[in-house]
């Protein structure tokens, strides 16, 4: 029999090397005693970089938009205890928006695990801090361990549906040696398409008068845009998408007629919405589908990666399981041999006119939310990515930020995360350095993470960040003023001097006190290629919903 290669390692060089051979090519991270052996031995990989943040948030909220941007798989690193509850923030988000984060976290020493004798940075158990929002978890306890279960990490973020996993390692597991055998990563099984199901939504899609497609983040997810588009052309179906599923469709062609507004329980006033009611087949495609609330009567088709999600908001759903590419694929094909391409040309004009009115008509804008959002588009390249925080504008941009690309538009998802926008762009540009990457922040939520200027400027990631200043938490204090007759708590802001801010950490501040302004700024910023944080002072926003 031939002997396989085996050699004696450290578990920390073993960590790295398995991260390595699964193509890691960063790790987003914050050092500490008990990670030393795992962050040295990244010393010997030339392609390898660790970049190191200025709190623990921003090691997941990278890694998080790392991923979302296509980076790959997404690694943080952190010390246990209070580390790894720095880091949850970002878990969240990333759970939320489905995205593969590798949490690698230390553990306090072998021996002293579960015994609550106190020892630095001992949590009994951390574990539970990250069960809730976490797809799998892994103590690994032994060096000779480390190898399967970063293998099956892997395998848990890349079968299925995509979300963070958390493996947490003490450290005598990465000081100690072990064989170590040449790595192979596990190969990932697909999911068998129910043929049945596949014949059934076919038919109904071919009956249907009035079908639309509601599209969400798994688009993104699973690449399957150019697949959508095949089956939305063929049959001229109109595309709504979720703010998650932004870029799913392109939003220069007509069959791109929005995003619903609304709060998460979508309850605004929408001629979308009226237009939504109308449709007689909905085809959701890689979507919670939470915030649609179809009426009972309404067919929804839902083609999931999770069957949990397949039913969950509307009783009369037909369910595919699948990756929605392949799915739509084999959905096209079923459709093909039953029906004719349909024409374009009545369609293109209904479509193109809805679009006018939503975008362009003045009695339908919002202002000054529309022409700031406005701003950003003609400011910004087509290809540019934006990132969004929890600000009234921001709010504004998912149903009126025209989106052109996939994966070039993100929320915080479901978990509305203030303060998530700005590190996570830190990520997306690691990922996509050759794009414009914008944050747009409040000024609440930019100081959850301002002090990541340190980060940009060090590591010389070179995104642009907008702060829309109104001096207070104006969502809250909109809110309290309307439903409290006038009255208000906890909502006013004293800021730091955000040129000055910008200026100590070394990065150029530029005020936009207008819309028009903001274009110019855009235009500069994206000439002077550093980091740059825009500041735009305004006054209480109206309401975006
Ligand atoms: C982690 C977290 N804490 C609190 C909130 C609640 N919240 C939502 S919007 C908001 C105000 C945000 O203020 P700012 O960033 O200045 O944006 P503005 O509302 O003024 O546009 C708050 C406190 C949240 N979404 N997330
Ligand atoms: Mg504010």
């Amino acid at each position: 029999m031939k002997k396989k290669y085996k050699k004696k390692l450290t578990g920390g060089k073993i960590l790295i090397d398995c991260l390595y051979k699964e193509g890691v090519k960063v790790i987003f991270g914050l050092p500490g005693v008990q990670m030393y052996h795992a962050i040295i031995p990244i010393l010997d990989y030339k392609n390898m970089k660790f970049i190191s943040t200025r709190h623990e948030q921003a090691t997941t909220y990278m890694a998080d938009g790392y991923a979302r941007a296509g980076g790959g798989i997404g690694v943080a690193m952190v010390v246990p205890g209070p580390g790894l509850q720095n880091a949850s923030a970002g878990i969240t988000n990333a759970f939320a928006s489905s995205s593969p984060v590798l949490i690698i976290s230390g553990q306090i020493n072998r021996d002293k695990i579960s015994r609550n004798v106190g020892i630095l940075h001992e949590i009994n158990d951390q574990r539970d801090i990250v069960k809730p929002i976490t797809k799998w978890q892994k103590r690994i306890i032994d060096t000779k361990n480390i190898s399967n279960s970063i293998k099956k990490s892997f395998l848990k973020m890349r079968s299925g549906r995509s979300r963070p996993v958390h493996v947490e390692i003490p450290p005598e597991a990465l000081s100690e040696f072990a064989n170590y055998s040449k790595y192979k990563s596990l190969k990932v099984p697909s999911i068998k398409i129910n043929k049945k199901s596949l014949e059934k939504a076919s038919k109904i899609i071919c009956k249907s008068k009035n079908p639309v497609i509601w599209a969400g983040g798994g688009i993104h997810l699973s690449e399957a845009s150019s697949k959508l588009l095949a089956l939305a052309k063929y049959l001229q179906i109109p595309v709504l998408t979720t703010p998650e599923g932004k870029g799913a469709i392109s939003d220069k062609h007509y069959l791109s007629i929005g995003v619903l507004k609304g709060r998460s329980i979508g309850n605004s006033k929408d001629p979308l919405r009226d237009f939504f009611y109308t449709c007689d087949v909905i085809l959701a495609v890689g979507t919670r589908f939470a915030t649609a609330s179809p009426k009972k009567n309404q067919q929804v088709i839902q083609i999931d990666i999770d069957n949990n999600e397949i039913g969950r908001n509307h009783k009369k759903t037909l369910g595919i399981v699948g990756d929605a590419s392949k799915v739509l694929t084999k959905l096209l094909s079923k459709i093909k041999m039953k029906m004719k391409i349909k024409s374009e040309k009545n369609k293109k004009i209904i479509f193109e006119q809805m679009r006018y009115q939503r975008y362009n008509n003045p009695k339908n804008q919002v202002e000054p939310l529309s022409s700031y959002v406005k701003a950003l588009r003609l400011g910004l390249p087509d290809d540019s990515i934006l990132v969004t925080d929890m600000t009234t504008i921001a709010y504004h941009t998912r149903s009126y930020y025209k989106t052109y690309n996939p994966r070039s538009y993100f929320t915080s998802s479901y978990s509305g995360n203030l303060g998530s926008a700005f590190p996570t762009s830190l990520g997306v540009k690691v990922a996509k350095p050759q794009q414009i990457v914008v944050s747009i922040s409040g000024d609440g939520g930019f100081l959850f993470n301002s002090q990541e200027l340190s980060t940009a400027l060090q590591y010389n990631i070179n995104v642009i960040a907008i702060v829309f200043n109104d001096k207070s938490y104006g969502n809250v204090k909109r809110d309290m003023r309307t439903m409290f007759k006038g009255k208000i708590l906890g909502t006013e802001l004293k800021n730091p001097d955000f040129m000055k801010l910008a200026n100590s950490y070394g990065v150029i501040g530029l005020k936009a006190k207008s819309p028009n302004d903001l274009k110019k700024c855009l235009k500069k910023a994206i000439s002077i290629n550093q980091t740059v944080l825009i500041e735009v002072p305004i006054k209480q926003m109206p309401s975006p919903f």
